[in-house]
């Protein structure tokens, strides 16, 4: 399991080594508190090519920072693996 400080710290390496990194913004709904956040950054930087994760809880905008472009279905199936839904 990686810590928000492990990802987000592994993104900027990345960037540093000059690897171009791409950004996809997802709506998830059902997200409360902290430990919901967390929850959903967890799974979804588990996800393969994901080097970092940010949610934001007032409007469940989850946006996920990759070195490849990640299939929608992939963090789809991590958002729900959480505990939660991707807004269609
Ligand atoms: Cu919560």
């Amino acid at each position: 399991m990686r810590s928000p400080c492990l990802t987000t710290c592994t993104a900027r390496q990345l960037q540093e080594q000059g690897v171009v990194m791409s950004t996809s913004t997802v709506t998830v709904t059902g997200m409360t508190c902290g430990h919901c956040a967390s929850s959903v950054r967890e799974e979804v930087g588990a996800l393969p090519g994901v080097s970092d994760v940010e949610v934001d809880l007032g409007t469940g905008a989850v946006t996920i920072t990759s070195t490849d472009t990640i299939e929608p279905a992939a963090v789809k199936a991590a958002v729900a693996e959480a505990g939660y839904q991707v807004a269609e």
